[in-house]
């Protein structure tokens, strides 16, 4: 379960995006996030990042994101996100882009992610429909 997915607006030409949420495991086995993949995106990334020589820089998590049963993983702004790369259009203000993310079990979960600012976003509570 997925709370309030969203990315930024994507200015005319970028074609690189990051997404942030707060993924939730009710679940009753812990999962582990490997991935994820969206129409119209090359390929998608987990970010976190880590401060080298006194920069933040990012850099993509080594074998996933482990979630608990009732765990919670948080991807926000200076932590760890989603890395969309190749997208192929301009995601628009107030538009949602749908998003399987990909669990080690197997399992896949579709989750929109709305596209605005931070504080539209906390007015959404999208939910991944299974
Ligand atoms: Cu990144």
């Amino acid at each position: 379960m997925a709370h309030q997915p969203w990315s930024r607006p994507l200015a005319p030409g970028a074609t690189v995006a990051a997404g942030y949420m707060h993924l939730m495991n009710h679940t009753t086995q812990p999962e582990t996030l490997v991935g994820a993949r969206a129409e119209g995106v090359e390929r998608i990334e987990i970010h976190d990042m880590v401060e080298v020589d006194g920069v933040m820089q990012m850099r993509p998590v080594e074998g996933g994101v482990p979630l608990a049963v009732d765990g919670m993983a948080t991807f926000q702004p200076g932590g760890r996100h989603l890395m969309f790369f190749g997208v192929s259009r301009s995601w628009a203000e107030g538009e949602t882009v749908p998003v399987t993310l990909i669990f080690e079990s197997g399992t896949e979960a579709v989750v929109e992610f709305r596209i605005g600012t931070p504080a539209e976003a906390e007015g959404s509570d999208e939910h991944a429909h299974h």
